[in-house]
């Protein structure tokens, strides 16, 4: 049996929603994190698959009954995206070739001292070019990568191989499962994305084009759990944070730093989230839980106009989380949450403003 359909059933046989494989060719002219050889040195190949959330999930997340099922299911599809990477790697040596596991997150190119890395926020190999060049998924208006039927609720797993795999074709642009509902666009508290301008990248002589973004670095002060409230101060994310989002550069890492040193005061929020991450023992996350607080640009997105838009309403009508000071989260009517947050403790409240 070829090398391609073993890889293919065993990603299926362990959940995988899509699989395909992208080349040297089908990436090339591709941004630096497109290039195979950053992380291999002689690859030719890579192997992109996807593994998808489970909606009764996100609809208890994005409605703020329980954040606790879609957190445990983070973690467990991280742990299985690395051991299935792993897995194919393995089948791979087995057959004469080299392979590496690509880490599914939180691995960034250290070419600047921190935190300068982070605000640039590069990875050793990006895996959305990976699926987008393997014909695995397309990319919508927010940026995430997804498959009709799944919308952009899918994480992405790599490996890459000195293999010369047949390369599998990408989606075509217009079918992919994007219909441009900019609902993503409207579930963002960081307000990260622009409604109209677009920017576009090209893998293998096809040109993608997405949503520009005003700074990625709204989204890491949101997504990281700093911060969660939106501006009309009417919905947010799981966050208890209320920290302002500058619009200028400067003050917004200014305020990321600050909200950073703010937050590590915080209690604990007591969580129940399953087991933690299994990455290679010396990354950051592993053992660790990775506590997802937003996400909503790609929670809503189910790839169906009505349902997207259904997740909207769940969120817009969630209510707002305060942290007490024993680490409890409470999910509040927004006027009750505001009276709730002005009569705290001022040394408490510091914490999150
Ligand atoms: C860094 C990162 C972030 C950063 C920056 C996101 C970004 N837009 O790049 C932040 C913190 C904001 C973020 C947020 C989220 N992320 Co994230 N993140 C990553 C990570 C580590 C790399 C992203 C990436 O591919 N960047 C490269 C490209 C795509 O970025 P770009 O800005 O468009 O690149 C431009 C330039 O920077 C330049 N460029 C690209 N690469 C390089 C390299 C160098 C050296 C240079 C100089 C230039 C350059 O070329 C491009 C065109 O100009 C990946 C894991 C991985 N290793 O792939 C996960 C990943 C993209 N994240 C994911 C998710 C789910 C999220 C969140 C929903 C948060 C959450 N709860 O999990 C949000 C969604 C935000 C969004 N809509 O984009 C998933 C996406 C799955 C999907 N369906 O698409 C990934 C793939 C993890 C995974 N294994 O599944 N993320
Ligand atoms: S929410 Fe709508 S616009 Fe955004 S990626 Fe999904 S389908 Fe596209
Ligand atoms: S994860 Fe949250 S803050 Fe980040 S872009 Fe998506 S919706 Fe916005």
């Amino acid at each position: 049996m070829a090398i391609e359909k073993r890889i293919d059933e065993l990603l299926t046989q362990n959940g995988a929603v899509a699989v395909g494989f992208a080349t040297r060719e089908t990436l090339s002219g591709g941004p630096p994190s497109a290039d195979l050889e950053h992380v291999l040195p002689g690859a030719r190949s890579a192997v992109s698959f996807a593994l998808a959330f489970d909606r009764d999930k996100i609809r208890a997340y994005l409605s703020k009954r329980d954040s606790q099922a879609h957190n445990s299911e983070q973690q467990t599809l991280y742990t299985d995206l690395y051991l299935l990477s792993e897995k194919v790697a393995a089948l791979l040596r087995e057959n004469g070739h080299d392979a590496t596991a690509i880490i599914p997150n939180g691995e960034y190119r250290m070419d600047r001292p921190s935190p300068g890395y982070l605000w640039d926020s590069h990875p050793p190999l990006s895996h959305r070019y990976m699926a987008v060049a393997s014909g695995v998924a397309a990319f919508g208006w927010s940026g995430l990568v997804g498959i009709k039927g799944y919308g952009a609720n899918i994480l992405l797993g790599t490996c890459v191989t000195t293999a010369e795999l047949a390369p599998t074709e990408p989606i075509p642009v217009d079918e992919s499962y994007c219909d441009e509902c900019k609902v993503c666009v409207e579930a963002c508290p960081s307000e990260m994305f622009e409604k109209e301008a677009s920017m576009t990248q090209s893998l293998g002589g096809v040109t993608y084009e997405h949503s520009a973004r005003k700074s990625i670095t709204r989204c890491l002060m949101c997504c990281s759990g700093l911060t969660g409230l939106h501006k009309s101060g009417k919905w947010g994310s799981w966050s208890p944070g209320r920290f302002s989002i500058p619009d200028d550069e400067e003050r917004l890492r200014e305020e990321v730093l600050r909200a950073a040193s703010l937050s590590k005061q915080r209690p604990d929020a007591p969580l129940e989230t399953g087991d933690a991450v299994t990455f290679p023992p010396d990354h950051p996350f592993s053992g660790i839980q990775m506590v997802a607080t937003c996400g909503n640009c790609q929670l809503v997105c189910f790839g169906d106009k009505r349902e997207t838009t259904k997740n909207l309403k769940l969120l817009r009508k969630s209510g707002c989380v305060v942290q007490q000071p024993d680490g409890s989260l409470e999910v509040l009517p927004p006027a009750d949450a505001a009276g709730a947050f002005a009569e705290m403790d001022p040394a408490h409240r510091q914490k999150y403003e």
